[in-house]
């Protein structure tokens, strides 16, 4: 059976990570977040913590900004580390399945009281669909996020 590689973690870390669905599945269960629901209504399925990829991955104390990155609509975010450190996630299963694409998945990051899109650096656009690269920096990295309604409306159109 093949397992292809769901999400890259590299960047500013001691330990460069390319893991699968399987690997995710079986992360250590401190590391995961189950039925993601409870921190979000809206949202279902179970996830990894950023905080357990940053700690597998070994994260230096000098990244400061988190890099979202999805190759397959070629939309990237970077936001501040901080704030979202203790409450960003990664949903990539429901009920034991893969995250479809219709659910932005494989693999999503979510953080669960985002500000409106593009009203803040952490707001609704950063929670990336179908991420495949997770990268930390020291400075602020690729970030083609809406900057105004005119393009955030935009967006929300060709998903549709
Ligand atoms: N890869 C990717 N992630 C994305 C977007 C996108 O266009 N591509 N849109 C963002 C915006 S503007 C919003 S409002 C939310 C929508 O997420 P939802 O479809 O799960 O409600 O995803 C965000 N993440
Ligand atoms: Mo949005």
């Amino acid at each position: 059976m093949i397992d292809p590689i769901l999400l890259k973690v590299d960047g500013d870390v001691e330990r460069p990570l390319q893991l699968t669905f399987f690997d995710l599945a079986s992360m250590d269960e401190a590391f995961h977040l189950r039925d993601v629901s409870r921190m979000d209504p809206k949202r279902v399925g179970d996830a990894i913590q950023l905080t357990g990829l940053l700690e597998l991955a070994g994260a230096r104390s000098s990244a400061k900004y988190l890099g979202l990155h999805s190759s397959l609509d070629d939309f990237h975010a970077s936001i501040p580390l901080e704030p979202v450190r203790e409450r960003g996630f990664f949903i990539y299963q429901i009920e034991g399945n893969p995250l479809q694409e219709k659910q932005g998945g494989p693999v999503r990051f979510y953080i669960p009281d985002f500000a409106a899109c593009h009203t803040d650096e952490v707001d609704e656009c950063a929670n990336v669909k179908f991420v495949d690269h997770v990268e930390l920096t020291q400075e602020r990295g690729l970030d083609n996020r809406p900057e105004d309604d005119q393009e955030h409306e935009a967006l929300h159109r060709n998903q549709q």
